[in-house]
């Protein structure tokens, strides 16, 4: 409902778009986005397959009934489900040790020592978030697909990536056009639990706040082509820190292969190249190092149209307006 984003000043007839100002208020950021729903996209590999489609209206129940502060039910994965992460797990993890950036592959060690990581079970979304608010302060929150880009950079602001909990259709497990469990946990958990990543990443969600249509559409190609997809240096090489790439063993190959171009991650260009979302990106960015990356976007932030200046709280999750009269 577009009339719920619209507020009315006394002191004149201003609108301003609604985002939220604490954390408990992200229960409202759960708008979902139609593409690739397997009931409503025909490009979704499991869009024929009935039992695929009632499997993913069942876990989708467990994210519409999540509100901030409970603990993320469990999800029982079928056997099956299983074979599926395992078989891209035993992958992907002969391509990190020269593919992926330290940062991923220091993380990632630690989650298969300590936070029950491995080829064998799926692990629940309750006990990684335990594990990443220790580590960065973030935690994640039960989402049921992909989501508006407004609400989805809402929750970043607040140290909350909304994450999926369904696993991709066992027909095309080396990559998804959508996220699933296997990009979220493989993809996005390892870096999120870094404490330099996780401010950039907080960071792109405090921008995205109030900011114009327009904006958002500008700091999601940001997001994508950084946290998804993007490229850093390490010691004269490429390596990948984007997570699409680190979940999909046939993008991250291809994406370190002669093969796309790769381009300087600067926000002003980052921020208007077009991309599709369907196959293998044909551009990415690369990263000098991710304190370069957050210098960058904060300059970029500043140049954005907001209705007010504000502050994280971090004791209390929330905004405060500053206030400079
Ligand atoms: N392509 C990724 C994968 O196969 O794991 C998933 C996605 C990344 C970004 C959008 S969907
Ligand atoms: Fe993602």
């Amino acid at each position: 409902n577009k009339e719920s984003n619209k507020i009315n000043h006394e002191n004149g007839t201003t609108d301003i778009i609604w985002f939220p100002m604490s954390i408990w208020e992200l229960d409202r950021c759960h708008h979902l986005h139609t593409d690739y729903q397997p009931d409503m996209d025909s490009r979704h590999p499991g869009f024929s397959d009935k039992a695929y489609r009632a499997r993913r209206e069942h876990i989708a129940g467990v994210a519409f009934s999540f509100r901030h502060g409970d603990a993320i039910p469990k999800v029982e994965y079928t056997p099956d489900e299983i074979k599926t992460w395992g078989l891209i797990y035993r992958q992907l993890s002969k391509l990190y040790p020269t593919a992926a950036c330290k940062q991923h592959i220091h993380v990632l060690e630690i989650l298969e020592k300590e936070g029950g990581f491995s080829e064998k079970v799926i692990p629940q979304l309750e006990d990684v978030s335990r594990f990443m608010r220790k580590r960065s302060g973030f935690q994640l929150r039960p989402c049921a697909g992909l989501l508006s880009a407004r609400d989805f950079l809402a929750s970043l602001a607040f140290r909350v990536f909304q994450c999926t909990q369904y696993i991709r259709h066992p027909s095309s497990p080396l990559h998804s056009p959508e996220p699933d469990v296997v990009h979220e946990l493989l993809g996005h958990v390892p870096l999120l639990s870094d404490p330099n990543f996780a401010q950039f990443s907080q960071d792109i969600g405090l921008a995205s706040l109030g900011v114009s249509d327009d904006d958002i559409v500008k700091l999601s190609t940001l997001y994508w082509f950084t946290i998804e997809f993007g490229l850093c240096r390490e010691n004269g090489q490429i390596k990948a820190y984007g997570a699409g790439l680190l979940s999909s063993f046939g993008e991250l190959q291809h994406a370190l292969s002669p093969t796309p171009q790769i381009k300087p991650f600067e926000p002003e260009t980052t921020v208007i190249q077009e991309y599709q979302d369907e196959d293998y990106q044909q551009i990415y960015f690369l990263a000098e190092t991710f304190e370069d990356a957050k210098e960058k976007l904060r300059i970029y932030a500043k140049s954005l149209k907001r209705p007010y200046e504000l502050v994280y709280d971090a004791h209390t999750q929330s905004l405060r307006i500053l206030d400079n009269i």
